[in-house]
């Protein structure tokens, strides 16, 4: 961040400076970058609760008791035609990190009593697994009311069939109700990105088969890698065979890596590390790509390598974080400044882009976290003021761009700025999560005993891991 010396500081300084003091003069002058340093993230940090609020009294007032807000018409959207309180679940632990208590207050008696999984819909195993259950474990060891375990458990036995495949790999839909499944074809990111749940809800309920039911599917995907270490992007989990061989770090596979290092990470289940090692290593040598703008991770094919695209996305901006996270901090800062470009590139960032023209491939912004998260990340491991100049300029760009009277849009197309009548509750589960904990003081929050779930909901570890 850019430093200017507080007045009575400046005047000390330049009186240490004419009396040839450099020492004592250098010392001021960090302990005035330190102050400045602190105020200013204290006042990102309220600005960003105030955006939080801002979104928040939008949903309450047009959406309440609904799944999402349509920030445009300022009416509402049920993903299933009933809802399940998706935002209010996933906005939960924001208000309580932000230290909102009255709001939080609302929207767990919202939940405890009004929410029920005992419906004849099909749910997308996934989704409904990193945005509610996620959610509501988060929310009971943050809070510790009962009755957000009770639902874990409702939510996670009524998701179980779902892994009743041949393999063991889950369908992507399951019918709460009758436990019925739909969709033999599924992805990595949908079939691997279970764990972290499933594995906490056995651990609370002392039910072991949700984290057997998930490991054995990760083990099942892990298997048919290539021989070249990759996976692809489709498999059909009844014959085991793949079905779209492309290979790359982006939406359909992304959070299938972050799972096996955070697997590991959570409960120090050894076997996730390996699997971890092994697949980063591939990525690494496969996938990854330095061209003139900069080190990427592009697409190519499973089983030969060839490179196939230079596509990179919103999507593909949390890898920074997880290599990171697994202390390769070389790639991971070498990534985020790409991301970073990314970004400022177009002044708010794009779904995807080719790489090597930076020319844009899909051109809204659905107000995604994971660029964001990853400068959380970094500023967390390496202390780097420019991290925090990061965040500024998103948290700066998303406020020109996507606010509204009543909440936040995203955009169709980040070119005119063009606003699309949606606001996924991500925004409130991560997005704005993510640019608080990165102004926020360290000690709001305890890196070291948690572990981000890929919707941001802080789970506490059960192992010591190195
Ligand atoms: C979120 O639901 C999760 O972060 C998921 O892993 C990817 N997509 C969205 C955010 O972009």
């Amino acid at each position: 961040m850019k430093i200017k010396l507080l007045p009575v500081l400046f005047i000390v300084l330049l009186s240490e400076l004419s009396v040839g003091n450099y020492a004592q003069a250098k010392k001021i002058f960090y302990a005035a970058e330190n102050a400045q340093t602190k105020m200013e993230k204290k006042k990102y940090a309220e600005q960003v609760k105030q955006e939080f609020l801002h979104a928040w009294d939008g949903y309450k007032k047009f959406a309440w008791g609904h799944d999402d807000l349509n920030p445009l018409s300022k009416t509402f959207k049920d993903w299933y035609g009933t809802s399940l309180f998706m935002t209010p679940v996933d906005a939960f632990d924001t208000m309580v990190l932000m230290g909102l208590k009255d709001e939080a207050f609302g929207a767990k008696e919202l939940i405890v009593k009004n929410l029920s999984f005992d419906k004849n819909i099909f749910v997308q195993n996934f989704e409904i697994t990193i945005r509610l259950l996620g959610g509501l474990l988060s929310a009971y060891e943050l809070d510790g009311d009962k009755r957000f375990l009770n639902l874990a458990e409702d939510l996670g036995k009524r998701l179980l069939p779902a892994f009743n495949s041949k393999t063991g790999m889950p369908y992507v839909y399951v019918n709460l109700k009758t436990g019925e499944t739909k969709n033999e074809i599924n992805d990595p990111a949908e079939i691997g990105t279970l764990m972290l749940e499933f594995g906490t809800l056995s651990i609370l309920s002392g039910n072991p088969i949700y984290y057997y039911k998930a490991k054995h599917a990760v083990e099942e995907l892990f298997k048919r890698r290539s021989a070249i270490g990759l996976v692809g992007t489709l498999i059909n989990v009844n014959t085991g065979k793949w079905v779209n061989t492309k290979s790359h770090i982006g939406g359909m596979i992304d959070s299938y890596y972050e799972y096996l290092l955070k697997s590991y990470l959570l409960f120090g289940d050894k076997d996730f590390k390996m699997m971890y090692d092994s697949s980063i290593a591939a990525v690494n040598r496969y996938l990854a790509d330095t061209v003139s703008t900069g080190f990427w991770y592009g697409t190519v094919d499973m089983n030969t390598g060839k490179r196939l695209s230079t596509t990179f996305g919103a999507l593909n901006a949390f890898m920074p974080a997880v290599l990171a996270l697994s202390g390769d901090m070389q790639r991971a800062e070498k990534l985020q400044q790409s991301c970073f470009n990314m970004w400022k590139t177009f002044d708010i960032e794009p779904e995807q882009i080719n790489y090597k023209s930076m020319k844009i491939i899909s051109p809204q912004y659905v107000l995604r976290p994971e660029n964001i998260e990853s400068a959380y990340y970094l500023y967390h491991f390496t202390g780097d003021d420019k991290y925090l100049d990061m965040g500024k300029y998103y948290l700066e760009s998303i406020i020109k761009f996507c606010r509204t009277d009543s909440a936040y849009a995203s955009l169709k197309d980040v070119r005119t700025k063009e606003k699309a009548d949606n606001m996924q509750s991500f925004f409130l589960a991560e997005t704005l999560k993510y640019l608080y904990l990165l102004f926020a003081e360290e000690s709001t929050f305890d890196f070291n005993r948690m572990i981000f779930n890929t919707e941001a909901h802080p789970l506490k570890k059960f192992h010591e891991t190195k």
